[in-house]
């Protein structure tokens, strides 16, 4: 354990080199934003947009950081007066430096009324959340709300919520008994239409409490849903993460994350309560932010998904270590170009197989060690977004998927539990038992294990399921990874 004196705090501020110091001293910004979901994510992407926005224009918008679970991320912010230090991983050498974003910290399942008291203040006027897809408890395919026994006690009975959509709920109708002014509530999730399925969250977890016409009125007319896009890559923390902040600052960081140089953040601009000035500090802000979602959910993070469960497949431990199969470059380029690229109408300006080109060269970067296996994670929720899509648009317009079906295939080949060398690979998915369980039952064929999963409803939507075509081509490349292994199988297949 580190002594307090070594470790990174206001009291220790004053030791960091110069370059390394944060742009605003965290407790001097009044608070005017809430955060659900304290992980890496967050701290190199929102709060550094932000802290550079009050440090260029000013307002009171200080954020109260709250971790739906974690803890060890929230006692390690509680002890350095939530400061956090942000490495910056460029290919040619690395910049650390602290961001004072955070005005405070709360542990939800330690303080859940405190979170719900701050969810109704009315200072609080923009409420953002990175809390995973699965967070949400949506059906990936439709939207529908998927409560638990655990969100369903959250909505109907008086318990201390547990959950994130029993949190904001109880919040929202605190807010509205207060009548404490307009909120955004901001989703900063891969989600599709992120906005409108929070808004849809939202509408759904009302009813399912039967919260009566007033106060749900008011929410409809005070609350918005502004969609986003997000874009940061921010592998997990690791102990060289640690180390490198403590050899940049002096002193140590328990919260300290390292990203890609690159960061974009698309928002709607729908804020009743305000804002802060977040287009001074590189953030678009749109009426309309659908078509950038697409082209980074459809492009980067589709072929993140099939980086990863290909390199998982062929034993590559991280993202740039798989790019390094032979073959597997002219894939990927083919995915985008004659599957993603044709899939929808991207912003105007931009080419998609450029975008893919330079997402190519970002997920390349040596200096990022992005695990396979955390990319690889709760497929069921990222699939239907990153790849299904995909396939349903091409479909609908009449044109084959065949370089999707592989990225299908791939992660068919991926739950199914073992690598090309035999060895076991985990299934960390909130639909595993689901999945384990459909395998189970199927014959242990290609075709089998495709029907089996096919027929799950959250991720393969009826018509998809029901495409002979779509079916055909992940049964085909299934056979082909299932013969020759991920090498062999991309290395002739572009
Ligand atoms: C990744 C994303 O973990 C994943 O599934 O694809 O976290 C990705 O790194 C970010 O969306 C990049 O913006």
């Amino acid at each position: 354990m580190a002594l307090t004196t070594d470790r990174l705090g206001l009291a220790t501020l004053r030791r960091l080199p110069v370059e390394c110091r944060p742009l605003l001293r965290p407790g001097t910004v009044p608070t005017g934003i809430v955060h659900l979901g304290l992980g890496a994510f967050h701290r190199a992407h929102q709060a550094v947009h932000t802290e550079a926005a009050v440090a260029v224009a000013g307002g009171d918008w200080g954020t109260v950081g709250v971790a739906p679970r974690s803890t060890a991320v929230v006692d390690a912010l509680a002890a350095q007066d939530a400061l956090f230090s942000v490495t910056t991983l460029a290919p040619g050498g690395t910049a650390t430096r602290v961001v004072g974003a955070l005005a405070g910290v709360r542990h939800a399942p330690r303080d859940p009324a405190a979170v719900v008291r701050l969810l109704a203040d009315p200072a609080i006027r923009v409420v953002t959340l990175t809390v995973t897809e699965k967070a949400y408890q949506l059906d990936p395919v439709t939207g529908t709300l998927c409560a638990d026994a655990d969100l369903l006690a959250d909505l109907t009975t008086d318990r201390p919520p547990r959950t994130v959509p029993g949190l904001l709920v109880r919040g929202l109708l605190a807010r509205a008994a207060a009548d404490a002014g307009p909120v955004a509530l901001v989703s900063c999730d891969n989600l599709p239409a992120n906005g409108r399925r929070l808004r849809g969250l939202v509408t759904q977890a009302l009813t399912l409490a039967r919260v009566p016409d007033g106060p749900a009125g008011w929410i409809a007319r005070q609350v918005s849903f502004p969609g986003t896009m997000v874009d940061r890559i921010v592998p997990a923390a690791t102990a060289d993460t640690l180390d490198t902040a403590r050899r940049a600052l002096g002193v140590t960081d328990l919260a300290a994350v390292a990203a890609e140089p690159y960061s974009q953040w698309v928002v709607e601009d729908d804020f009743p309560g305000g804002r802060p000035a977040w287009e001074r500090a590189g953030a678009v802000l749109t009426d309309d932010a659908g078509p950038w979602e697409r082209l980074k959910l459809r492009t980067l993070n589709g072929v993140h998904s099939a980086t990863a469960y290909l390199g998982a497949l062929a034993g590559a431990e991280t993202v740039a270590e798989a790019l390094a199969l032979p073959g597997l470059g002219d894939v990927l380029r083919r995915l985008v170009a004659e599957d993603v690229a044709a899939s929808f109408t991207p912003p105007p300006g931009v080419s998609v197989p450029a975008y893919g080109e330079e997402v190519l060269a970002r997920f390349a970067n040596p200096a990022i060690r992005h695990r396979t296996l955390q990319i690889a994670m709760d497929g069921s929720q990222k699939l239907p977004q990153r790849v299904l899509h995909t396939v349903a648009d091409l479909r609908a317009a009449g044109r084959p998927a065949r370089w999707a079906a592989l990225v299908v295939a791939a992660w068919v080949r991926f739950v199914l539990g073992h690598a090309d060398d035999g060895r076991p690979l985990p299934l960390d998915d909130p639909l595993a038992d689901r999945i384990r369980a459909a395998l189970a039952a199927a014959p242990g064929t290609p075709a089998g294990a495709v029907d089996a999963l096919f027929a799950l409803r959250e991720v393969f939507p009826a018509d998809l399921a029901a495409d002979d075509e779509v079916r055909a081509d992940v049964t085909g490349w299934l056979d082909a990874l299932d013969r020759h292994g991920v090498r062999a199988t991309v290395a002739g297949a572009a």
